[in-house]
């Protein structure tokens, strides 16, 4: 095997002896709530750290960890980190996460007072674990890392997969107490090492039995980030059999560059199933090809620069319209030009609110912003489409509160069916990550059944009962399908 050390071990190692304080901690209290890695962090109330360190301790230019919890179930350990200034995790930074496997000084690479079996650096998206004496390169998916938030932030969940890979399987990870330490290899800042004690209890089982709407009368919105594969012959079968399983009543893609909208709905009709209108439409609009598939008629689009605003009229079988904002926001490190949009986006919502383009929205009518909003770089972006902070007012116009009871919109923030994360995105290279929202007017209208569908890990007998196979979600695009029942007027 390869051996690889892209790090080096003779950096200055600190402690902090009289400011850091360090528990040995026997696992969690199960009476707590359930760890949920959606960058959220009430779920970790009422947990003893195992590690925190006062703000004065060291200068605050130094980056350092400041606090460390854990907590675990069946399948996964997992952290809490915070730490003392707002970072990516996964980018430019050098902390490293070292493990110690089987709490064994004298097993594994020395590092401070643990041997460590594994190591895993955020920044550089690699590390290494020894396996029968080699030291083998790996990135996230031998640990089955998942982490959130993936924007800048000072304050990281994230589990490891106690079986995510045969080597650390064979290191016994999980098993019996382990060790952790994580070290800053920049300014040498490390934490002290520490015990922790898995209890590996069962997790409760899936959310809902089936996949269907609870009511007829909610109105399905699935969104998807097909990124050019929807036409391939190759991804027909897995494109069909996934949306067979969802039954959308709204299909919003993103990124459906090839071919007209009558195009993309003609492909994918086998799949729709019967319309409740009788009619599947299709419009298309956006720099970033958004295609929504509708039973009922759009009477307005307006563009807005990568995405699009759609007004759909659903009478006679709701008593108004559905205002919808297809998400197609820049991706990747474009922050500006993300942030550009998401503020066009929310002064076309102020103006489309107030009435003054095209006549504008009836009072009440429900608004709901979905697809891949790309948010991984600052948190301002997410702030404007929740909270109507519009960052370049000169171009944009004031900042608003954007529900119709002048209160924020609500994150939708759904769930996996199959394990508690919220990411929507998996490929290499980059941590899994939730890329994709659905933002709402919570005044105006209310969730059903919502979650990720991610098909790998599900239940055999959800994926035989829906015949859909385990890769069809990876294998339509490294993005994930987001579903949500919208309960609209009342109904
Ligand atoms: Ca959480
Ligand atoms: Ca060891």
């Amino acid at each position: 095997m390869a051996s690889l050390r892209p790090f080096s071990f003779s950096a200055l190692y600190l402690y902090f002896p009289i400011l850091a304080f360090a528990f040995f901690q026997n696992s969690q209290d199960a009476s707590l709530p359930a760890i949920l890695i959606d960058g959220c962090f009430e779920d970790w109330q009422g947990r003893t750290p195992l590690f925190v360190q006062e703000q004065a301790a060291v200068s605050p230019e130094a980056l350092r960890l400041s606090g460390l919890w854990a907590a675990d179930d069946a399948d996964y350990l997992y952290l809490k980190l915070v730490f003392n200034n707002n970072i990516l995790l996964q980018e430019n930074n050098r902390i490293i996460l070292y493990l110690d496997c089987d709490d064994e000084p004298h097993t594994g690479k020395a590092i401070g007072d643990i041997g460590a079996e594994v190591a895993f650096a955020f920044g550089q998206r690699q590390g290494w674990m020894l396996v029968n004496g080699d030291s083998l390169s790996i990135e996230y998916e031998a640990l089955g890392l998942v982490a959130a938030p993936a924007t800048y932030t000072d304050t990281f969940e994230l589990a490891l997969q106690w079986n995510a890979s045969p080597e650390l399987e064979r290191l016994h990870f999980g098993d019996g107490p382990l060790r952790l330490l994580i070290r800053d290899e920049d300014s040498g800042n490390a934490m002290p090492s520490v015990l922790y004690q898995p209890l590996r209890q069962g997790r409760a089982p899936l959310k809902w039995p089936g996949l269907e709407k609870a009511d007829s009368r909610h109105l399905r919105l699935v969104t998807h980030n097909v990124n050019r594969h929807h036409l391939q012959p190759d991804k027909r079968d897995a494109f069909t059999r996934v949306y067979r399983a969802l039954q959308p009543d709204l299909l919003l893609l993103e990124e459906a560059y090839d071919g007209t909208a009558e195009e993309i709905r003609d492909y994918f009709q086998p799949a729709l199933g019967p319309s409740p209108t009788g009619l599947w439409l299709a419009y298309k609009a956006g720099a970033e090809a958004t295609v929504l598939i509708t039973p009922y008629p759009v009477h307005e689009i307006v563009p807005l620069g990568n995405s699009a605003a759609y007004l759909i009229d659903l009478r006679p079988n709701y008593p108004g319209s559905l205002a919808l904002v297809a998400l197609s926001l820049p991706c990747c490190r474009q922050d500006s030009a993300r942030q550009a949009e998401a503020d066009q986006i929310m002064a076309f919502v102020r103006h489309w609110r107030k009435g003054s383009v095209d006549g504008g929205l009836a009072e009440g009518t429900p608004i709901v912003l979905a697809g891949d909003a790309n948010l991984v770089g600052y948190p301002e972006q997410l702030a404007t489409l929740l909270y109507g902070r519009i960052q370049d007012s000169l171009a944009y116009g004031a900042s608003f509160s954007p529900d119709w009871d002048d209160s924020p919109f609500t994150d939708l923030c759904p769930q996996q069916l199959q394990r508690p994360m919220t990411f929507t995105w998996r490929g290499k290279g980059f941590f899994p990550g939730r890329l994709d929202y659905i933002i709402y007017s919570d005044s105006a209208l209310r969730i059903g059944r919502n979650f990720v569908f991610d098909t790998v890990g599900l239940p055999e007998s959800l994926l035989k009962q829906y015949d859909i196979r385990e890769q069809d979600a990876p294998n339509t695009y490294k993005h994930q399908p987001v579903v949500a029942d919208l309960i609209l007027y009342n109904q």
